[in-house]
């Protein structure tokens, strides 16, 4: 179906939106089941772009119509990270499809270096979300065998995980990391030590926070990078972007899905220096900054597509006013030029980076902030998060992010957390809200969601 059919059918209106065109204005009441049906739609259109031209690869490049495997061999990225969202939006024939390729073909035992970030978020988190939806024990048996082929990565001296690592010989590397690469395991490998009845998977896991955590300065801020093998931080911007993001996240929903009380604690803490020291308030609104972790002093005033997590975290949190205000924030950068870039500076509302890479953050955010408010504006937000994306990022066969919002020239990728997340918090917001409980999961980073 053409684009236009698609957001005529939605009585949208198509904007052929130039740089800066302004959004339209007044809308009419959202149709949430007719949403969720396209949402639906555009989700099965992707999936089975997938399966026509990257059946078996990790991810399908759309525009030139070849495939992507991350390590030169699949790791069925895309079917995995996929699978429970096909489960929720009931597509059940598909998900039997993509269960049985993964079954048949997903092996771990390859002599390759992955990164254990990736690797956990998306796959780990994809089968034991799949394992916990269909029950079938080849899903768990894939968990187990990564996540013990992952272990290696935590036998640093600090404890801290190394980057990557070798899927056969355990061989580790990458000994500068980061918060979000350190602290954003603990979900997937704690559901994986209840599943399995291993201890050490919860254990590794949370002592890599623990210890990240511990080197916290004295303002309670962490910075951007640090050497798991000396525990010396080598860059000390300290804020909520790439890099540290999901660090946060993982503090509250650790906290949530195992009742850890050091987690609830440690997000606490986390929460009161984020507050004192990265809040910033413009003309423009609300946003969180960069300053140095040590200092404290603001070394740039930069918002972007990953910083958009934050409404959600602070939603699920129970802090409704400080989400709003920075949802809105989000909302101005995605009015900008109608579609949301990688970064602004807040000062100026300049794009500083103007890539898309099809992120889910904004719409995870107007999800959570829909569940708690019942306003209607995050409904109205998600219709035009979705416009954008069929307007700008539709092709013939998938969607693909952007080069720039501002030219909206295409690039060629499909990243699987447009399957796994982007439409999966779409499709959430408009369905009924019985298609899934928030009170019984917590999802993961890649929006997997993990039983409590
Ligand atoms: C996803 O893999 C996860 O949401 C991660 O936390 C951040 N990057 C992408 C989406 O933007």
């Amino acid at each position: 179906m053409k684009t236009g059919l698609i957001l005529a059918g939605l009585g949208l209106l198509l904007v052929g939106t130039p740089a800066g065109a302004e959004p339209p204005a007044a809308s009419a009441a959202v149709d949430r089941a007719a949403m969720a049906a396209a949402v639906r739609a555009e989700f099965l259109f992707a999936w089975k772009a997938y399966e026509q031209l990257a059946w078996g690869h990790d991810e399908l490049k759309p525009v030139s119509k070849t495939t992507r495997d991350w390590y030169g061999t699949s790791l069925e990225m895309t079917p995995v990270d996929a699978l429970d969202t096909l489960l929720l939006m009931g597509l059940k024939d598909d998900a039997e499809k993509a269960k049985a390729l993964i079954l048949a073909r997903l092996s771990f035992d390859k002599d390759v270096p992955v990164k254990n970030f990736e690797v956990t978020i998306r796959l780990l988190g994809g089968l034991l979300s799949g394992y916990q939806m269909t029950g079938d024990p080849g899903l768990l048996r894939l968990a187990e065998d990564l996540g013990t082929r992952l272990l290696p990565v935590f036998d640093s001296p600090t404890g801290m995980p190394y980057m990557y690592v070798n899927l056969k010989t355990g061989k580790t590397s990458g000994a500068k990391s980061n918060p979000a690469e350190i602290g954003t395991l603990l979900l997937e490998f704690g559901t994986l030590a209840r599943l399995t009845h291993k201890p050490v998977f919860y254990d590794k896991a949370k002592n890599a926070v623990v210890q990240l955590y511990n080197r916290r300065s004295l303002l309670g801020l962490v910075g951007e990078e640090i050497d798991v093998e000396t525990g010396r931080w080598t860059s000390r911007a300290s804020h909520v972007g790439g890099g540290i993001d999901s660090y946060y996240e993982y503090l509250l929903k650790c906290s949530l899905l195992f009742g850890d009380k050091d987690c609830t604690r440690m997000w606490k803490e986390s929460r009161r220096a984020l507050d004192a020291y990265l809040a910033d308030e413009t003309p423009a609104g609300l946003w969180y900054g960069q300053v140095d972790m040590v200092t404290g002093k603001r070394t740039a005033a930069e918002w972007g597509s990953l910083h958009a997590f934050l409404p959600a975290v602070l939603a699920l949190g129970g802090d409704l006013r400080q989400a709003r205000r920075l949802q809105d924030s989000s909302m101005k950068m995605w009015e900008l030029n109608g579609i949301e870039p990688e970064l602004i500076n807040y000062q100026t509302l300049q794009v500083t980076s103007p890539g898309y890479p099809l992120r889910p953050e904004i719409m995870e955010s107007a999800y959570y902030l829909y569940r708690s408010t019942k306003d209607p504006r995050y409904l109205d937000m998600g219709r035009t998060f979705f416009q954008g994306l069929v307007t700008h990022c539709r092709t013939a066969t998938g969607y693909t992010t952007l080069t720039s919002v501002v030219t909206k020239e295409k690039g060629d990728l499909m990243p699987s957390y447009f399957l796994a997340e982007t439409l999966k918090y779409l499709y959430l917001l408009f369905a009924p809200d019985d298609t899934l409980d928030l009170d019984r999961v917590v999802f993961n980073t890649e929006a997997h969601p993990l039983r409590r």
